[in-house]
């Protein structure tokens, strides 16, 4: 049996693995966590464009989660792109009273959907309020919101008084030399800033998939909000640096 603690990721595998389960799995396998995963949908896709995208079957999805959850005492799952409300569906039986990590992913930077449009916000809720914490990026929180996002702290709070969740707002798409994700928890709020890297198209894809992974680890190694954000921050800023060299 593993020793470590054990993550599950559920999410879409992404055939150039910068983004989806392959990079969470990297991510856990970095910070010293087992990582496992249940797949929702394969992807076909580079960092510029997604060419394909296929639903995993609900019989196969729910056989994934059953093998994982029926042998591992999982520690902490971090959800990426989860397709529709079928699988949403289907994954809230096997949450239970586990930590849970909301990476709300509905458009690819390519601008591809990668969840059904119309019924994104209903589905979401019931997942939402499941979590320990969500973590939608400024176009994400833009949908849920129904709004243009003018101020990041205002809409932090507004992202927490409707989904009574803790929720980290993302300003990484924002163009500034600093970037600000806002924490809202209990109504109180926090700023994380680091400075903004230069990154390719294919360095950046996928760092909103690597915060999330890196969040759910350290909650997996006992470590409590907020303390996770600022941990899974500066690993995710080494980890780039490390990248851009
Ligand atoms: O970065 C969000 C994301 C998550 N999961 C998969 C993706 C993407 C973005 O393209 O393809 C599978």
């Amino acid at each position: 049996m593993e020793q470590r603690p054990v993550c599950l990721s559920v999410g879409g595998s992404d055939s150039c693995a910068g983004a989806g389960i392959q990079a969470d799995l990297r991510v856990f396998e970095a910070l010293d966590v087992q990582g496992c995963s249940a797949i929702t949908a394969l992807t076909a896709q580079n960092p510029e464009n997604i060419l394909h995208i296929q639903a995993s079957s609900i019989t196969q999805f729910e056989a994934e989660l059953q093998a994982i959850s029926s042998y591992y005492n999982v520690a902490c799952i971090k959800t990426g792109m989860l397709y529709d409300q079928t699988h949403i569906e289907a994954l809230i039986p096997f949450i239970g009273d586990i930590p849970l990590i909301v990476d709300p992913v509905l458009i690819a930077s390519s601008n591809t959907f990668l969840f059904d449009k119309e019924t994104a916000k209903d589905a979401y809720e019931k997942l939402i309020s499941l979590a320990t914490l969500w973590t939608p990026n400024l176009q994400e929180a833009s949908f849920f919101l129904r709004s243009d996002i003018v101020d990041a702290q205002e809409a932090a709070r507004l992202l927490f008084d409707a989904f009574h969740t803790p929720v980290l707002l993302k300003g990484g798409h924002k163009e500034a030399n600093t970037l600000h994700d806002v924490l809202c928890m209990d109504g109180i709020l926090q700023t994380f800033s680091c400075q903004k890297q230069s990154l390719s198209i294919s360095a950046a894809h996928g760092t909103g998939c690597r915060l999330a992974s890196a969040i759910a680890a350290h909650i997996a190694l006992g470590n409590a909000l907020p303390l996770t954000i600022k941990l899974a921050h500066r690993w995710l800023q080494s980890d780039l640096q490390q990248a851009n060299k």
